[in-house]
């Protein structure tokens, strides 16, 4: 695949993979949704000689502002779920990787772009780093494992806080609340990733695999709150609440949200 919005480049056993979208805040666009998943799903499983990928956005403004708000007045009926399940498909081949993936979070990670940084095994950020879930304020919700990794990883009362408020955290909070491993300056970052990786590159790569694997059944429950998330996702974009919220973000102007 030629890939037209990820950087990817490998030094040995460390890939780095960028999304590249600067003037956009490297939202993700159906485009790059696509090359993701080529990516995570079939050119990382078949490389050999890899110990470890960082993925970060482009430019010292945004790792990603979220999914691409432009793209969504195109929404029809009841494609939201649909788009909702590929996205969550697409972040599940991160979450399951056998090689680690750390996030190098060096600006907004907004949105979609919290959640791709939560699918992630580790997220390193730079002290101007901000995290938040704001689909509240376009008239919907999370649709790619928002409702669901948050919760896990910085436990329900903040979780639900975020997810209603649509507020942001910095860095300073998003690694106290357990949001992240490591805060650097925008200079450290990458080489702390860095460093993590090529510790990881000394151990087995099975047993490596298989940690990420255990780790992750610890998730796995009998009530799937992915489904309810997506198949929710399916009910508010087909509101017109949605259409009004990003409408609203594109006219730059406040949302008037009627309920219906
Ligand atoms: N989508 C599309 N374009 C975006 C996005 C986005 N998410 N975020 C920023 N941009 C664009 C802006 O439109 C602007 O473009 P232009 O120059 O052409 O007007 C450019 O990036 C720079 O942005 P701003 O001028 O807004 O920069 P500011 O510094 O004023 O603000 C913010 C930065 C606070 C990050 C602001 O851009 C913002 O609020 N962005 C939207 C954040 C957001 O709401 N993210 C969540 C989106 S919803 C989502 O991710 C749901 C995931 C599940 C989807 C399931 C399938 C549909």
């Amino acid at each position: 695949m030629i890939y037209e919005n990820l950087l990817i480049e490998q030094d040995g056993h460390l890939i780095t993979v960028t999304i590249n979208r600067p003037k956009a805040l490297n939202a993700l666009n159906g485009a790059t949704m696509l090359e993701l998943q080529h990516f995570f799903g079939t050119e990382l499983p078949g490389s050999s000689g890899v110990a470890g990928v960082i993925l970060t956005g482009a430019g010292d403004r945004a790792f990603v502002a979220g999914a691409d708000i432009k793209e969504f007045l195109g929404l029809q009926g009841n494609s939201g779920q649909d788009m909702a399940q590929r996205g969550q498909d697409i972040f599940s081949l991160i979450e399951r990787s056998a090689v680690p993936i750390i996030a190098v979070v060096n600006g907004f990670a907004l949105g979609g772009g919290c959640e791709l940084a939560m699918a992630c095994h580790m997220r390193v950020a730079t002290e101007q780093a901000r995290f938040g879930q704001p689909e509240v304020n376009l008239g919907i919700i999370p649709g790619y494992g928002g409702t669901q990794r948050l919760v896990q990883y910085i436990g329900k009362s903040k979780a639900i806080e975020l997810l209603l408020t649509g507020d942001m955290l910095n860095a300073e909070e998003a690694y106290r609340l357990g949001l992240l491993n490591y805060v650097t300056t925008a200079e450290e970052a990458m080489a702390k990733a860095r460093e993590i990786i090529d510790k990881i590159a000394t151990k087995g790569p099975i047993a490596v695999d298989k940690v990420i694997e255990s780790v992750n059944a610890y998730f796995q429950h009998d009530a799937d709150g992915f489904q309810t998330e997506v198949e929710a996702f399916g009910v508010v974009t087909q509101t017109a609440d949605f259409k009004e919220g990003a409408q609203a973000f594109i006219e730059k102007r406040a949302a008037n949200f009627r309920g219906e």
